[in-house]
């Protein structure tokens, strides 16, 4: 994804987070640099900025070491954030069930865990002071420790949590529902697109990662010629590594889909970059080889050749086939707020799973 890009998909997150952007700034360098990631004149040219913008905190729109992130810290003497750290932030805020805070919490820990630094290691060379007399063992020590048990803990309440979901996937299996997983990059309208195949009241919402919790609703008419749609956390690219695993219970629904429903944002100025997370993202949790059917989404945004907005799914005949590297599958058009295209998917859909008892439409 192009560094303004990012940039910009950074602003979001921190406004997502409840901050302001002031400013930003690149650097162009062949190699990160070792000890504070950005040069020193970076440094000192952000140091001086600080009178001008009066800004609390600096956002780093990659992974910083835990000691990247303590020198930074120590030399701008302000909070030193990566994109994983406000990640996570904005995820912690998110959690609703049980479920979603396990893992989120998880996460939080598993990233903390390098970066325990301690207000007490200071008083280690002190030799005396209080605190760090005892049986030989820091405080530091005592709070990793601490850390480390409450990560053993929280592994096995989602492990629990596994053998639940894995006990409810049997269950439908059983009953032989045919399962189809939305899947895309956050904000796609993935939430929107369940609502409207499925007429479920669901969150849908203009930020990133609003959904975290896997929801699952019946589409369809009667038992018999009827599917499951399951909606998931949204994918982005830079996801921190400990999020995608944390949530691996969740993700796991994915594995036992029958169709992966791949929502792309017709409109994002990032789209080709977005297709290519998603794709990787599914190749990361080996999902490469499932079935999927790719829509390109909020079509009602989109405008024809000459220039004027489309009025009805009528005019997605005049659009373009997108042309995108990877993307083999079937291609249609949807607009989930719009309503546009969500009968023609839902039949073809059924289609998929009933066809030999059903009409073929669209
Ligand atoms: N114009 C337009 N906006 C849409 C459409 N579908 C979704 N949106 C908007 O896009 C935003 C994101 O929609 P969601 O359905 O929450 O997206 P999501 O993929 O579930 O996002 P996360 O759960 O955050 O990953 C919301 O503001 C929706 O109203 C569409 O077809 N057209
Ligand atoms: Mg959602």
């Amino acid at each position: 994804m192009p560094v303004d890009e990012s940039l910009r998909e950074l602003g979001r997150l921190v406004r997502t987070a409840g901050g302001t952007v002031v400013g930003t700034t690149v650097q162009r360098r062949r190699s990160p640099d070792p000890a504070t990631y950005i040069g020193s004149g970076k440094v000192e040219e952000i140091t001086s900025q600080r009178s001008a913008t009066d800004y609390t905190t600096v956002v780093f729109d990659d992974a910083l070491s835990p000691s990247q992130q303590l020198n930074l810290e120590e030399t701008l003497k302000v909070k030193v954030l990566d994109r994983s750290a406000l990640i996570l932030d904005i995820f912690a805020s998110r959690a609703r069930t049980r479920e979603a805070s396990l893992q989120v919490e998880l996460a939080q820990h598993e990233y903390l865990l390098p970066r325990l630094r301690g207000q007490w290691q200071h008083l280690e060379r002190t030799e005396g002071a209080i605190g760090t007399r005892g049986p030989g063992e820091t405080q530091l020590e005592t709070d990793r420790r601490l850390i480390g048990a409450r990560i053993t803990r929280l592994k096995s309440q989602i492990e629990q949590v596994r053998k639940q979901r894995a006990l409810q996937r049997a269950r439908r299996e059983r009953f032989g529902i045919p399962t189809v997983a939305l899947v895309g990059y956050t904000n796609a309208g993935k939430s929107s697109l369940l609502r409207a195949l499925a007429g479920a009241d669901v969150l849908a919402a203009d930020a990133p990662f609003a959904t975290l919790d896997p929801v699952t609703r019946r589409v369809g008419s009667g038992t018999a010629e009827s599917f499951l749609l399951t909606d998931t956390v949204g994918f982005m690219q830079k996801l921190p590594t400990q999020l995608v695993s944390a949530f691996r219970a969740t993700l796991e629904e994915l594995e036992v889909a029958d169709l992966l429903l791949h929502v792309v944002d017709a409109t994002s100025s990032a789209l080709a970059a977005q297709h290519a997370t998603v794709l990787s993202t599914l190749a990361d949790l080996g999902l490469s080889e499932l079935p999927m059917l790719t829509v390109f989404n909020k079509a009602d945004e989109l405008t024809l050749g000459d220039g004027t907005p489309l009025t009805s799914e009528q005019d997605f005949d005049a659009l373009p086939v997108p042309e995108l590297p990877g993307l083999t599958d079937e291609v249609r058009y949807v607009s989930a707020t719009e309503g546009w295209g969500v009968d023609a998917l839902r039949e073809r859909l059924l289609y998929e799973f009933f066809g030999a008892t059903l009409t073929p439409v669209g």
